[in-house]
């Protein structure tokens, strides 16, 4: 499997983890988990067949670390960005940093102080730990803007937060007062 053919699967892969499991026909858990061996039968039945060490190479390369092995690998799971539901109360919160970063398009700040960071399409807000990220993601909406949002007092005042890998963090919703400017 040469480079581009990788990144196509990859992309297949995240549309079928995170948000359409039914155009292959698989049902993931509630937490998001497929068994290999089913997932790459649905594969092969759709013409996208792969093995299992193409699967573990598109797993280990990727750039965003998106995809996640159970520790007997017979198990695989989209690590975040699910739009279909998936259970993270089993999974453990963690307290997070004092300061996260969110990186977001300047038009939508007007709506964001008003509402505060809500969870769009997808199942949670997605957080960084480093400007750098944050600013890489609002950058795919637009003019991007950085917000600090001030994680500690949240988890203080009982909000949870998720770690999906060492710079992403997972919340289902950040008021207006815990979001401040560069
Ligand atoms: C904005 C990528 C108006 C929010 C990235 C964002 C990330 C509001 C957009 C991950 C709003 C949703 C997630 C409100 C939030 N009014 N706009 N009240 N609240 N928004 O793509 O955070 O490549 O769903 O600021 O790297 O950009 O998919 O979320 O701009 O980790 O692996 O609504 O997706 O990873 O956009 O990105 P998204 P996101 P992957």
């Amino acid at each position: 499997m040469n480079r581009s053919e990788q990144k196509h699967m990859s992309k297949f892969l995240t549309l079928v983890l995170r948000h359409q499991p039914e155009i292959i026909h698989i049902q993931p858990d509630p937490q998001g988990w497929v068994s290999v061996q089913e997932l790459l039968i649905a594969l092969q039945k759709n013409k996208k067949g792969l093995s299992v060490d193409e699967l573990h190479q598109i797993v280990e390369t990727n750039d965003k670390n998106r995809f996640e092995l159970s520790t007997d690998g017979k198990r695989i799971r989209a690590r975040y960005g699910h739009s279909i539901s998936i259970s993270k109360e089993h999974s453990e919160s963690v307290n997070p940093p004092e300061l996260l970063f969110h990186g977001t398009a300047t038009r939508f700040l007007a709506s964001i102080l008003r509402e505060g960071l809500q969870r769009m399409n997808r199942q949670y807000v997605h957080l960084s730990t480093d400007l750098h990220t944050a600013k890489q993601v609002g950058g795919r909406h637009g003019k991007p803007i950085i917000l600090i949002i001030e994680a500690g007092r949240m988890r203080s005042d009982g909000f949870l937060f998720y770690r999906t890998e060492p710079n992403v963090w997972l919340t289902k919703h950040v008021p207006p007062a815990y979001i401040r400017f560069q």
